[in-house]
C-alpha cells in the first residue's frame, strides 16, 4: 500500500486523539562519548524495528502521542514536568516517557514479560518462571501506563493502540477509566496452545485484560484460532467461530491476524544503490572467492542459534568438499542481558562458535565469523545484499522481519533457508524450508540450499520478493486501521438496532434496566 492511500486511511482518527502505547520508546536520547570528540554529546537514537517506521506516519499525520517506558540515559534531560517530550520540526508527534524505578522496571522487564510470558509464548523447550512478586510489578507497571493514558486524554474521544505482551492488562483497565476510546493491540509473538498456557497462574486476568480491547491482532490465523481455543477452555465468554469474535461482559472483542510485513520498497532501495557498494567490501573482508552464509536475529534462544551451530558443525563433518567453501557470518545482538539464561545462553554460543573455528578452520578460512553487537539497520541491509545464503534457524517465531527483509534486499541468485517454526514460512513459501531441531536434515538443507542451480533460485527469489512487495508494512498498518474502523461500524450497527431491542425489553423489563455496554462506550 502507498503511503498515500494508508494516510486515507487515517481520516478515521480525525476529532479524536489516536495514541500508540508500547513499552520500547520509538527514539531514546542518550548521551555518549563517541570517538575523536573531547566531550560527551547527546544523540537521538532510534531502535531497529520496523514497527516504528509504520506507525510514525500515522502519528505524524494525525499528531498523535505516543507513550512508553524512558531507556536512554538523557532521556530525562528533554522532557516537561509530566515526562512529554515535545514535537519538533522534524517529529510531529509528542513522546510521553515513563520513567520506572528500577526494581519496578527489573522486575515487569526482566522478571514476568522476558522470564514468564516470552517464554511461556514460545514453544521453544525454555521453562517459563512465575514468580508472586514479578506479577505484581506487572499490574503496577500496566496501572502506570493506564494512568499516563488516561492523563494524556482527559476524556477526549481516543483510538489507543498498544502493542505487544508487556501490556495485556492494559486494555481491560483502559476500557474502565477511558470508556470513550476505542482500543486495539497487536500480540507480536506467538499465541500458545491451551495446555501451554494453562501453566500460568495468572492466566484468566491475562485473558480477561486481552478482553478489554475492540481489535486484537495476531501474525497468524494459527495463534487467533490458539487464543479462541484458550479463551474457550478458561473464561466464561460466548465466541464466534465464524467472525472470530469474542462477547466477555457484554462488551465485544475482535480477534484477527495481520501478519507484519517490512518497508520493501525502502529496504530495495538502500540494497540496490548503497548496499551494493557496501556489498563488495563485506564480500572481499568475510567472503571472497567463497559463498557468503548470513544470520541476523538477537542473541535469544527462541532463534536456534546453537541449533544452527550444531547443523554447521555437522554440515562440515558429513560434507568435506564444503570446507574452504562456504563462510558462515552471525549477527546476533546482545539482547535482554539482564536475563540470566540469556546470559548463559550467549556464553554457550561463543564457546561453539570458537569450537569450530578452531576444528574446520585453516590458514586463510576462518569457517564461522559473529558479530555480538548492534548493527545500524541499513549496514544489515547491505549485508543481506553481500550475501549468497540467508539461514533463519528459529525454534518458534511469531514473524520474523529477517526473513522478509532479506526477500526484499538480496540479489536474485540469493537463497532464503527458513525455519517452518516461523510465521513467515507461512508465507514465504519459496524458501528453503527446515526443521532445526532436526540437526542432520538441518545441515543437509544448508547443503541443499548450497547446491541450487542459478535459475532456480532467480525463480525462487523473484517469487519472494513478489510476496513482500505485496503486502509491506504500511499495508499491514492500513489494515489494522480499516479493522478498527469495520468495529466500530459494527458496533454503531448494535446501536441502531437498539429501538428494536427495546421494544424486546418491554416483554423482558429486566434485561432493559441494564444499560448496554456498548452505548456506554460509544457515545
Ligand atoms: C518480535 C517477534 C516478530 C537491525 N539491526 C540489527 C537487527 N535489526 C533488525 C532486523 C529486524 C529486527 O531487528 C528483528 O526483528 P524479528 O522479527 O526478526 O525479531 P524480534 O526482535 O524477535 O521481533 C517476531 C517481530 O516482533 C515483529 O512483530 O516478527 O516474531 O519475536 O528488523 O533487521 N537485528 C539484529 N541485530 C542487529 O544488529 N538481530
Amino acid at each position: 500500500m502507498a503511503n498515500q492511500e494508508l494516510l486515507r486511511e487515517i481520516s478515521f482518527l480525525a476529532r479524536r486523539k489516536f495514541v500508540v502505547i508500547s513499552h520500547r520508546q520509538p527514539f531514546s536520547h542518550v548521551r555518549r562519548t563517541v570517538r575523536g570528540e573531547s566531550a560527551p554529546q547527546v544523540r537521538v537514537e532510534k531502535p531497529a524495528s520496523g514497527l516504528t517506521l509504520a506507525l510514525e506516519p500515522i502519528l505524524q499525520a494525525a499528531h498523535g502521542t505516543w507513550i512508553a517506558a524512558a531507556s536512554g540515559n538523557a532521556d530525562a534531560d528533554f522532557v516537561d514536568a509530566k515526562g512529554v517530550v515535545a514535537p519538533t520540526r522534524e517529529i510531529h508527534y509528542r513522546l510521553r516517557r515513563l520513567f520506572l524505578p528500577p526494581r519496578l522496571r527489573e522486575e515487569f522487564y526482566t522478571g514476568f514479560s522476558n522470564s514468564s510470558l516470552w517464554p511461556l509464548c514460545h514453544i521453544a523447550y525454555h521453562q517459563p518462571r512465575f514468580e508472586d512478586r514479578w506479577w505484581k510489578a506487572y499490574q503496577a507497571v500496566n496501572r502506570l501506563f493506564c494512568d499516563a493514558v488516561a492523563d494524556e486524554l482527559r476524556g477526549e474521544p481516543a483510538v489507543l493502540f498498544i502493542q505487544d505482551f508487556h501490556l495485556a492488562l492494559l486494555p481491560q483497565m483502559a476500557r474502565e477509566r477511558i470508556p470513550q476510546a476505542l482500543i486495539a493491540q497487536f500480540w507480536h509473538i506467538p499465541w500458545p496452545n491451551p495446555e501451554v498456557f494453562r501453566i500460568c497462574p495468572w492466566r484468566r486476568e491475562l485473558l480477561a485484560g486481552l478482553l478489554g480491547n475492540d481489535l486484537l491482532g495476531f501474525h497468524l490465523a494459527y495463534h487467533r484460532a490458539n487464543f479462541l481455543e484458550t479463551l474457550d477452555r478458561e473464561m466464561a465468554v460466548q465466541i464466534n467461530r465464524e467472525s472470530n469474535w469474542v462477547i466477555s461482559e457484554g462488551h465485544r472483542t475482535a480477534v484477527a491476524a495481520f501478519p507484519i510485513s517490512v518497508d520493501t520498497s525502502r529496504i530495495r532501495h538502500h540494497a540496490a544503490t548503497t548496499g551494493r557498494r557496501d556489498a563488495e567490501a563485506l564480500r572481499n573482508r568475510y567472503g571472497r572467492g567463497r559463498r557468503l552464509a548470513l544470520s541476523v536475529e538477537r542473541m535469544d534462544y527462541s532463534k536456534g542459534i546453537i541449533e544452527r551451530l550444531e547443523a554447521i558443525q555437522r554440515l562440515f563433518l558429513r560434507h568435506p568438499e564444503l570446507r574452504g567453501q562456504v563462510s558462515f557470518v552471525q549477527i546476533s545482538t546482545p539482547s535482554r542481558t539482564d536475563v540470566r539464561a540469556y546470559r548463559d545462553y550467549a556464553d554457550r554460543v561463543d564457546a561453539i562458535v570458537r569450537e569450530i573455528n578452531h576444528a574446520w578452520g585453516v590458514w586463510g578460512w576462518t569457517p564461522m565469523t559473529a558479530l555480538h553487537t548492534y548493527v545500524e539497520p541499513e549496514r544489515v541491509w547491505s549485508w543481506y545484499f553481500a550475501s549468497d545464503l540467508l539461514i533463519v534457524s528459529s525454534l518458534h517465531d511469531g514473524m520474523n522481519l529477517v526473513a522478509k527483509e532479506f526477500a526484499a534486499a538480496a540479489r536474485e541468485d540469493a537463497v532464503l533457508l527458513l525455519s517452518q517454526f516461523t510465521g513467515a514460512a507461512r508465507e514465504l513459501r519459496e524458501a528453503v524450508l527446515f526443521n532445526p531441531y532436526a540437526t542432520d536434515a538441518f545441515a543437509e538443507a544448508i547443503a541443499g540450499a548450497l547446491a541450487l542451480p542459478e535459475a532456480e533460485r532467480r525463480e525462487r527469489m523473484r517469487r519472494l520478493r513478489w510476496r513482500v512487495s505485496h503486502y509491506d508494512i504500511t499495508d499491514w498498518a492500513g489494515d489494522i486501521l480499516r479493522s478498527m474502523r469495520q468495529h466500530e461500524f459494527d458496533a454503531q450497527h448494535t446501536l441502531l438496532m437498539e429501538p428494536r431491542r427495546q421494544a424486546a425489553a418491554r416483554l423482558e423489563p429486566e434485561a432493559a434496566a441494564r444499560p448496554p455496554r456498548a452505548r456506554r462506550q460509544r457515545l
